[in-house]
């Protein structure tokens, strides 16, 4: 576990990389419940809540996920600036996405790599999503149909086929600054 720059004074932004289903939103959902109980200013940012409303006009193919990921960077880099803890659970799938979340939010940006083997997210298929993505009824599917880069140097690198949600929760918290200070 890196730690993170004691620098960053202000907000914080957890962006969660990873394929659909491997728990980028668990996670999200259990940290911010973490955050709050210790009086912390966790806010979710997730894609398919953003795909819901601002983000209604994009797809899937590279340039409309180029532009969901920009315009989620530059809403949690005004949140992160506000002092808040961000979360923003996105597959932002290309290393080219992520490194312009970073380039967006600037320092306060820490890179989670939610790593879970496609097998498993196709074993878990919350959303019955993969199912129809092998029977050939999603086009551009991410793991299926469409890539996904691994995060070569990740702040944090949490494998979740692998070790309990509790526990990488712990991993996340670790990594936040001056923490129990405020
Ligand atoms: S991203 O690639 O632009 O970062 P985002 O995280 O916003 O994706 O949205 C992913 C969610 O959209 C998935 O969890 C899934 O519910 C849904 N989805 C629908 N179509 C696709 C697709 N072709 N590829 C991946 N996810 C899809």
């Amino acid at each position: 576990v890196s730690e993170i720059p004691a620098t960053t004074s202000l907000g914080l932004v957890f962006w969660f990389t990873g394929l659909s289903g491997a728990g980028k939103s668990t996670l999200s959902d259990l940290l911010r419940d973490r955050l709050r109980q210790e009086s912390r200013n966790p806010i979710q940012v997730d894609g398919d809540a953003l795909r819901g409303g601002l983000c209604k006009d994009l797809g899937f193919t590279q340039q409309d996920r180029d532009e969901n990921i920009r315009r989620a960077a530059e809403l949690a880099k005004l949140l992160a600036n506000q002092g808040f803890i961000v979360l923003c659970t996105f597959i932002s799938p290309l290393k080219q996405n992520r490194d312009l979340a970073r380039t967006i939010v600037g320092e306060s940006f820490v890179e989670v790599f939610v790593d879970c083997r496609v097998q498993e997210t196709i074993r878990r298929d919350p959303k019955g999503l993969y199912a129809r993505a092998l029977r050939g009824e999603i086009p551009n599917f991410t793991g299926i149909s469409a890539p996904y880069e691994e995060p070569e140097t990740p702040d944090l690198h949490l494998r979740t086929d692998e070790i309990g949600i509790v526990e990488c929760v712990e991993v996340l918290l670790t990594a936040i600054p001056s923490r129990g200070s405020k």
